[in-house]
């Protein structure tokens, strides 16, 4: 046996173990709870399957450990009485451990896990509703463009559903492979480029629920988040007539002339603001912008603040995202800012 080292005997085994409950707890938040805290038909199934593993994987470990300290102490005790370990009640012994732990015991606990396992893809699996809200996202470097395809709306970054229904997301990627995760309601599925991927999903309780690409796409990987917004059916109704409406009309004069400047500058080449000549398509729709929760997916609150420095330089937040800085008087900026906040 080798000595503990020098670290392992100054701490100790319980502040080792309090270290490692320490690794296991950074893993929780209360803004951002996760898979562990389920609030979709999907999520809660494979939140099951995983403590059913867990469990198993658990019950499997013990049994070793006992049968390993139990070995290292049989053999201990033959090296005292010189016991010949060849001898015939042990051969039959051992072969008896080996056929149940090697065959009976694999058998007995992945034939079940493997049912499970089936049964929960099963249930996960798309076209199980007959009649889902179908919903389009497409994957874009470092954003998320989405539409309702029986109505005009188009927004980004949030997806917004009726509580307690089956949603249908279909999946399509503008360049490279992203996936698609909101662990408190489902599994993730890839989005790939020249196919469209489906993902079927409900929500059981009203709320905002984060969502992550899972599947690494560049640098802006990590600050490519969105939001589910699951809302009570008639909130959702009024979400999605006002979303399928085209902008509103500016209000004051710096709104306005801050409509002109987003068409002079050069804002409309990538954006599209529907009920306007902007009808870009390089970056998101901004038709009602002023109702989204965050800028650059989830990298900013959507505050006035925030709007201002995205505008003036996005690479500052957002390194590598596709959006460029645009050279703008301070007026020009203001004027910007008043009509992006009147989009709503
Ligand atoms: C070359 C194309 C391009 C130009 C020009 C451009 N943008 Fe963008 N914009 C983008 C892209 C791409 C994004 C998404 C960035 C991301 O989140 O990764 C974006 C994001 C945004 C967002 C955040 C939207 C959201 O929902 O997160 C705002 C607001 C915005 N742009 C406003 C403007 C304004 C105002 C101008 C003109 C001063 C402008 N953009 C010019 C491409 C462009
Ligand atoms: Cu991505």
């Amino acid at each position: 046996m080798s000595r503990p080292t020098r670290t392992a005997r100054r701490l100790g085994p319980r502040s080792l173990a309090c270290l490692a409950l320490v690794g296991l707890l950074t893993a929780c938040s209360d803004q951002e709870p996760g898979a562990f805290a389920p609030r979709g038909t999907n999520a809660a199934e494979i939140n099951w399957l995983f403590w059913v593993m867990v469990a198993l994987g658990t019950a499997v470990f013990v049994l070793v450990m006992v049968l390993f300290a139990r070995s290292v102490r049989s053999s201990r005790r033959r090296d005292d009485s010189e016991h010949d370990p060849l001898a015939p009640s042990d051969a039959t012994r051992s072969s008896r451990l080996v056929i149940g732990g090697g065959v009976v015991l694999p058998v007995v606990v992945l034939v079940p896990l493997t049912v499970m396992m089936l049964i929960v893809a099963e249930r996960t699996s798309p076209h199980r509703a007959d009649d889902p809200l179908e919903i389009q996202v497409i994957g874009h470097q470092f954003w998320w463009e989405i539409h309702y395809p029986d109505t005009g709306a188009v927004t980004a970054n949030e997806i917004h559903i009726p509580v307690d229904t089956r949603v249908r997301l279909q999946m399509e990627s503008s360049d490279v492979i992203h996936s698609v995760w909101a662990p408190q309601l489902s599994g993730k599925i890839d989005m790939i480029p020249g196919q469209t991927t489906q993902l079927e999903f409900d929500a059981t309780e009203v709320g905002e629920y984060w969502g992550y690409c899972a599947e690494f796409c560049g640098v802006q990987h990590a600050r490519m988040r969105f939001l589910v917004i699951a809302h009570e059916p008639d909130d959702f109704d009024a979400w999605l007539a006002n979303e399928t409406a085209d902008a509103p009309a500016p209000e004051t004069e710096a709104a306005e002339r801050g409509a002109q400047t987003f068409i002079d500058v050069g804002c409309a080449a990538c954006h599209t603001v529907r009920g306007t000549e902007a009808d870009g398509d390089l970056g998101p729709d901004l038709t009602h912008l002023a109702t989204r929760h965050t800028l650059g997916a989830g990298t900013l609150p959507n505050e006035r603040g925030h709007l201002g420095g995205w505008i003036t330089d996005p690479q500052a937040t957002k390194p590598g995202n596709l959006m460029p800085p645009t050279p703008l008087s301070a007026q020009e900026l203001l004027d910007l800012i008043d009509y992006l906040e009147g989009l709503e």
